[in-house]
């Protein structure tokens, strides 16, 4: 079995410091949670931005800021910029964090529209071509994001059809969104029983799912996001003091069973990334 691979979603969009004050929204802020993530064991950082209130943002500059900032704390990270941003945004602003220096190695790609809470998030098969080109012509490695079970098939056809970017595909099955599809193990199985060989996969267990997608997925050979734009609490009723402390647990639970944690460049290693 590969090595695990970490991933620390630090910030989200949805989030806030009222739910948790932690939740960073300053750059200071944000660097801050992606050194503690980093320091626990975190090879990779998904990144979202916000502006100093804490309002989400796909602004182009602020990802740059943050980016070069981040990179100044921890030089040898992969940094995966959501193309997701937030609920309503046009394909156009969201594709703004495709657009820094360096070109990102990997970006997110969402792959379906589907209810996010009460609202929906919006990923027509036209906007999924736009962000598919986009990332074959600069290099960039999509994660794809499904939140659904049909999200698997609709980017499996899209891939075959050489609209986004093919093997070796990078999967993260984000499970649990209210109103998606719900963090079981079954669920889980289902999904990694049907992605290509060769491919990689990562899971999400949204909210009080964290760690108990986080286990199986463990043993099942997958590799774990945590982070607060998925769940602000370290166990119940406790809330996280910051990312590395929910990336903390991940390495100790994956040190009770038996799986070594990869670094950032045995993470580049494993996902085929060159640097
Ligand atoms: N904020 C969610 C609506 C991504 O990063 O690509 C979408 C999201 C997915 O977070
Ligand atoms: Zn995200």
């Amino acid at each position: 079995m590969e090595k695990l691979i970490i991933t620390a979603a630090i910030c989200g969009a949805e989030v806030t410091k009222e739910q948790n004050p932690a939740v960073p929204y300053t750059v200071e802020e944000i660097v801050r949670e992606a050194k503690s993530a980093v320091d626990a064991g975190a090879a990779i950082v998904h990144l979202h931005v916000r502006e100093d209130d804490g309002t989400p943002t796909q602004s182009r500059a602020r990802f740059q800021e943050c980016e070069d900032a981040i990179y100044k704390a921890c030089p040898n990270v992969i940094l995966i910029p959501s193309t997701g941003g937030a609920v309503g945004m046009t394909p156009d602003e969201r594709l703004q964090s495709t657009d820094t220096t360096p070109i990102p190695e990997m970006a997110t790609l969402d792959c379906g529209t589907c209810n996010f809470g009460d609202e929906i998030f919006d990923n027509t098969m036209p906007t999924m071509r736009a962000f598919g080109k986009r990332m074959i012509e600069r290099g960039i490695k999509p994660e794809y994001e499904c939140f659904e079970m049909g999200h698997l098939d609709t980017i499996l056809t899209m891939a075959r059809k050489g609209e986004v970017p093919g093997a070796p595909m990078q999967f993260n099955f984000v499970l649990g969104v209210p109103g998606c599809t719900p963090a079981t193990v079954d669920n889980l199985c289902w999904l990694v029983k049907n992605i290509p060989a060769g491919s990689t996969w990562t899971s999400t267990g949204i909210g009080r799912h964290a760690f108990t997608l986080a286990a199986p997925t463990i043993v099942m050979g997958g590799n774990v996001r945590v982070g607060f734009e998925d769940n602000l609490y370290l166990e119940r009723g406790v809330l996280a003091k910051s990312n590395g402390e929910l990336v903390d647990k991940v390495v100790r639970m994956a040190k009770l069973l038996g799986r070594p944690i990869a670094t950032s460049d045995e993470a580049r290693e494993i996902l085929g990334l060159k640097k």
